[in-house]
């Protein structure tokens, strides 16, 4: 029988099957002499015996996060507020970068539309490249949008707290998460959310809650490359007088002149030129 992963907990894999049954497995000892691990979100082939169900196989996966562990994520819903928590685009930039890295499609979702207008920062990431919706999970506003958009898919929705990913997910699984108030949990200072678990979405597929993830692998990405990873930038690439422009202080800089021109947002530079900084600064390149 086939299935996913969409749970682990003490040793024990939860797999949903193609049949959407629910069955509680253990790996099968080759996997541990193998240093094979089973990751959620794996796809996998199980066996059930006397009751007691068996990962045999794990099929090769199309992306593998690290942190949340997550396997075959196809893509990356990067959630921010128009309004409480204010929206950072720094914060926003480096998660967009950090899907693109692990080979995941990134979009992004501004929530919260009833509290603010989100035109302007949808627009931001409309110009680079990205699909990009504006949602309120308070009213339903553009919710069918960002529905249809992970349809059918694996994705995640990272973000940092307080932004309404486990109220978006509730709409979206019809299952009631735990939501929390923003002013609790800035006094608490950490995530209502923690656990990970791949969650059916009412449109077919599975949805993931996890608190996000902004710092970027050093050693994934030389700072030459950092550009490839904005894609307003990636299609200017070969337009630059000097080959390995870092479009930063060079002469004749097509990414400058964009900037320059406002096809380019200030914001997106400004991410673009501190995250080459950052792995510029880094041993690993030195
Ligand atoms: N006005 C308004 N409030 C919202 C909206 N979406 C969520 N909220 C509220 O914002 C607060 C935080 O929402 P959560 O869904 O818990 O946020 P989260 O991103 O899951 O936060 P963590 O689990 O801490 O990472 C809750 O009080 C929600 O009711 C929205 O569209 N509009
Ligand atoms: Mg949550
Ligand atoms: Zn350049």
């Amino acid at each position: 029988m086939k299935g996913i992963i969409y749970k682990g907990i003490g040793g024990f894999y939860y797999v949903i099957t193609d049949e959407s049954k629910s069955v509680e497995c253990k790996a099968r000892g080759k996997f541990r002499k193998e240093h094979i691990v089973p990751m959620i979100g794996d796809e996998v082939e199980i066996e059930v015996k006397n009751g007691k169900g068996a990962i045999i196989e794990i099929y090769p996966r199309r992306s593998c996060l690290i942190r949340p562990a997550v396997a075959n994520i196809d893509m990356m819903v990067v959630v921010a507020a128009a309004k409480n928590p204010a929206p950072s685009t720094a914060v926003i930039d480096r998660m967009l970068v950090n899907a693109e890295i692990n080979g995941i499609e990134p979009m992004v979702c501004i929530n919260k539309s009833d509290l603010a207008d989100c035109a302007e920062l949808v627009g931001i990431y409309k110009n680079a490249g990205y699909k990009a919706v504006c949602v309120s999970a308070a009213n339903g506003d553009g919710t069918e949008e960002l529905f249809s958009a992970v349809a059918g898919r694996v994705a995640a929705f990272a973000g940092v707290s307080g932004v309404g990913k486990s109220s978006l997910l509730t709409l979206i699984t019809g299952n009631k998460l735990e939501t929390g108030s923003v002013s609790d949990k800035i006094s608490r200072g950490r995530h209502t959310t923690r656990h990970v678990e791949l969650l059916r979405a009412r449109g077919g597929g599975y949805v993931l809650d996890t608190p996000g993830f902004s710092s970027i692998d050093p050693e994934t990405v030389a700072p030459e490359d950092m550009a490839w990873y904005f894609p307003e930038m990636r299609a200017l690439s070969g337009g630059c007088r000097f080959r390995g422009c870092a479009h930063i202080g060079e002469p004749d800089c097509a990414v400058k002149r964009a900037v320059e021109a406002g096809k380019i947002a200030p914001s997106r530079y400004a991410s673009y030129k501190e995250l080459y900084e950052i792995q510029r600064s880094r041993k690993s390149w030195k």
